[in-house]
């Protein structure tokens, strides 16, 4: 029989920082893990490392299910970031594995195709109303059918979501972390009019979303979601911290706004109230933070009882193995909606060799067997790890806001 017979743990910063886990077997096939928690990416490697890689040598690769029971319970310790990405990376290489050994990709492994390719939402975003329009207009022209829009709100330096110049949009770049200001009012009165400028210069041809990334009472974040409806946005993202499952009832009742929730979760139970009691519409959490690929499926069947579809966290802190396995997992389940995509930086994909492939708004899985990503291990040798945070927010008055 086969067993695990290496587990290595690669910290690397090929344009940003990464976590990967690559499986070794005794026939000699490898499989691997994204392990990447933005900011805190140290303590999921020495997770992995300390406390993980000596528990899977010498285990069965083929065994997925029993790996994660074992790791989960066997831990005591329940749920939590950390925990849940250093699980995923083992659950998501052992998958990995599980195609190659089967010479099938992964989406064969998990149903075969249930659509012939993912839809995508690119990230537009711009300092000023104009400057917004023209990115809009390229994603357009590039093919894109989903569009989220952000822009800096006028007189508060550092909104979320907005690129500064050409390059691709990295809110953790500072060695410790950047303090923003906030202004919810401000947000709240400017926000409405360039979701509306966007549907006045380009129609409704196309999914337009917004991501609010937690910065709304549950009372504001209906007041903005009444307000916007006109716009017939595709949703609006994280209106308020999700902690509180029971608060987005309150959002609901006042507003037809669809609503998307989950990058920052990590388990079924963290989702389980905003699912069965329909206060959701599209739940966000992923490969890399819910558990790998087992859990999110769990995930996302329980959503689908309950009419709710999928919507992938994909911003470019989760690396292409996460991408990957994203694009293999929406092919297969049912209720999928949407697929987040910022393209990788260059130095990002000189380490990462994958095989998901963008075209006419869509992106296709790789059909190699296994999940169709090989790191290249000395390429990622050149980038060390660098510290970098994601920013604090601050309200006017210097208290700290949501980020
Ligand atoms: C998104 C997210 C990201 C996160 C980032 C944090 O919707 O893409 O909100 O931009 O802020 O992934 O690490
Ligand atoms: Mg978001």
């Amino acid at each position: 029989m086969s067993r695990i017979e290496r587990a290595e743990v690669f910290v690397a910063s090929p344009g940003r920082n990464f976590v990967t886990l690559r499986i070794t077997t005794s026939d000699g096939v490898t499989g691997l893990g994204d392990a990447t928690l933005n900011g805190r990416e140290l303590a999921v490697a020495a997770y992995l490392r300390d406390h993980l890689v000596p528990l899977l040598i010498g285990r069965d690769p083929a065994r997925i299910e029993d790996m994660w029971q074992y790791l989960y319970k066997g831990a005591y310790w329940r749920r939590g970031p950390v925990t849940m990405t250093a699980i995923s990376a083992v659950d998501t290489a052992l998958w990995d594995i599980k195609g190659k050994v089967a010479g099938l990709p992964l989406y064969q492994l998990l149903g075969g195709r249930s659509r012939d390719g993912v839809t995508v939402y690119a990230h537009a975003s711009g300092t000023d109303v104009p400057s917004l329009l023209d990115d809009v207009a390229r994603f357009l022209d590039l093919g894109y059918g989903a569009v989220r829009a952000q822009a800096a709100v006028p007189d508060v330096g550092g909104t979320y979501g907005v690129r500064k110049g050409e390059g691709i949009y990295e809110p953790a770049s500072t060695a410790l972390p950047d303090e923003q200001p906030w202004d919810t009012e401000a947000y709240l009165g400017f926000a409405p009019t360039y979701l509306e400028a966007v549907r006045e210069r380009f129609g409704f041809g196309f999914h337009l979303l917004h991501d609010v990334h937690h910065r709304l009472t549950p009372i504001e974040a209906a007041r903005f979601g009444k307000r916007v409806e006109e716009c017939r946005l595709f949703w609006m993202e994280d209106p308020t911290p999700a902690e509180n499952q029971e608060a987005f009832r309150l959002i609901r009742q006042h507003t037809t706004t669809p609503i998307a929730v989950g990058e920052v979760l990590s388990s079924i139970w963290d989702v389980q109230q905003l699912i069965t009691e329909q206060l959701i519409d599209y739940v966000r959490t992923t490969v890399v933070h819910a558990g790998g690929i087992t859990h999110l499926r769990r995930i996302f069947d329980l959503a689908a009882l309950y009419q709710v579809r999928t919507g992938s966290h994909g911003a470019t802190d989760l690396s292409p193995v996460t991408l990957a396995a994203a694009v293999h997992l929406d092919t297969a389940v049912p209720n999928f909606g949407i697929q987040e995509y910022m393209p990788h930086a260059q130095e990002t994909l000189d380490v990462f060799h994958s095989g998901v492939r963008f075209a006419d708004g869509m992106l296709v899985p790789s059909e190699e067997p296994g999940l169709g990503v090989e790191y290249d291990a000395e390429a990622a040798a050149r980038f060390p790890y660098e510290p970098r945070y994601l920013p604090v927010a601050r309200r006017l008055d210097g208290s700290v806001h949501d980020w």
